[in-house]
């Protein structure tokens, strides 16, 4: 099936109409929407009359029956390999595709959450059908008549992704597509995740739909102009956490989301860095090909709002797992673990730690920090591993 054909499916013929530039040549969202998906990317072709084709369904159909999610119990939650083709190998330098997915967009130079966005989907592939609210990924990624998504994507109300995603997902299923065939994937920010999505979110896991939400994590709202979250980090200076010698930023320490999360019993869920890419990009591919609701956590450092240099994004993001700020880590729920309250686990656990200080230090929103509040992150990171690795190790 064509992109095109793909589109109409899911949202009726006309909307990915190529868009004319101003020169009679094919804008950029017309070309994206020429583009036939490639390599192990392409769609499982239909047919008309196929009695998976959406086109040829009556009501009353049993095969129009939207699918049904195994309880939450049940072991099936797990797609099996070969549910839909062979198993596509793990993402590494050798087997990630070359195609992009999400490019031409206007975010600073080494934006975190950018490459976040481009490596999910390069490992979702183009039918995966996205949400983001707003935040910056929306507000860089939708800048008509140049968006930048090769796949469908929409922008929700900031405080709606999760209840969106439910919505596309039953739209989907309604038409008769299935899972394995298209991920429903959000990518919203912590200030949309932690702070005002967080009920839509709840709800979602709630019902189990069959949904992959992803926080890209930079600490902060971003979009518009670097206010404090509930997962921004103690010490760090936001324009509503201002500091200098009488105020020393953030007072408050970073929300455990994934923990929480983890608290529903949700079928998976897993924190990642795109300092450790080919680890997000395994625990996406994981989340994709397990039924129910799945979250990703991903630190993506913003060097506008982090005050660092545009090419340290990537080594900071490494270094925040390195000197134990961040933590690698996977949970999976009753229904994927068999295990009546589910298993963490530690996907990464170091030796020893790097300096916290050294990377704080590095970063102009931690400038105000005293020598006594660097000790105190310290303190806070060794009370917070004793507790990772006694319990998820
Ligand atoms: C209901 C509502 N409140 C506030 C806003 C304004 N707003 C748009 S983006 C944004 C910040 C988003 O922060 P975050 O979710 O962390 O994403 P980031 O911008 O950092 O990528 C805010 C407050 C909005 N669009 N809707
Ligand atoms: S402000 Fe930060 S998160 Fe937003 S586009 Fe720029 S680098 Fe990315
Ligand atoms: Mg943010």
């Amino acid at each position: 099936m064509t992109q095109e054909r793909w589109s109409e499916v899911l949202f009726g013929a006309g909307v990915d109409a190529p868009v004319e530039a101003p020169s009679g040549e094919p804008g950029v969202a017309g070309r994206l929407s020429a583009a036939t998906p490639r390599g192990r990317h392409a769609a499982p072709e239909r047919r008309p009359g196929d009695a998976a084709d959406p086109a040829t369904r009556r009501p009353g159909d049993a095969s129009a029956a939207p699918e049904r999610r195994p309880a939450a119990a049940d072991a099936s939650a797990e797609r099996r390999p070969g549910d839909a083709g062979a198993p596509a190998p793990r993402p590494s330098a050798r087997t990630i595709p070359d195609d992009e997915l999400f490019f031409g967009h206007k975010a600073c130079a080494g934006c975190g959450g950018s490459l976040a966005v481009r490596a999910a989907l390069k490992v979702l592939g183009p039918h995966a059908v996205c949400a983001l609210p707003a935040g910056c990924m929306s507000a860089v990624g939708f800048n008509f008549p140049q968006l930048c998504f090769a796949n469908n994507a929409m922008i929700t109300p900031f405080a709606a992704t999760a209840a969106v995603l439910t919505g596309i997902e039953a739209g989907l299923r309604a038409q008769g597509i299935k899972p394995e065939d298209c991920t429903v994937v959000g990518f919203a920010g912590d200030g949309g995740t932690a702070d005002i999505g967080l009920q839509a979110l709840s709800g979602a896991i709630d019902r189990d739909d069959d949904i992959l939400y992803i926080c890209y994590d930079n600490e902060a709202y971003m979009n518009t102009g670097i206010q404090k979250s509930s997962l921004t980090p103690f010490g760090a200076k936001t324009t509503t956490t201002p500091a200098g010698r009488n105020a020393h930023g953030c007072l408050t320490q970073k929300k455990s989301l994934f923990e929480i999360v983890a608290a529903h019993g949700i079928p998976y869920a897993a924190t990642a860095s795109i300092g450790y890419l080919p680890d997000f990009m395994a625990k996406v591919q994981k989340a994709a090909s397990i039924r129910g609701t799945k979250y990703i956590h991903v630190m993506a450092p913003c060097p506008t709002g982090w005050g660092c240099g545009v090419d340290e994004a990537v080594e900071l993001a490494k270094e925040v797992v390195d000197c134990g700020l961040w933590y690698l880590a996977e949970y999976e729920g009753p229904a994927v673990s068999g295990r009546p309250g589910g298993t963490f686990s530690l996907t990464r656990n170091p030796r020893s730690f790097t300096s916290v200080e050294a990377y704080l230090r590095r970063q102009g929103r931690f400038r105000a920090l005293t020598d006594e509040e660097v000790a105190s992150v310290v303190v806070g990171r060794d009370q917070k591993w004793e507790a990772l690795r006694r319990d998820w190790a």
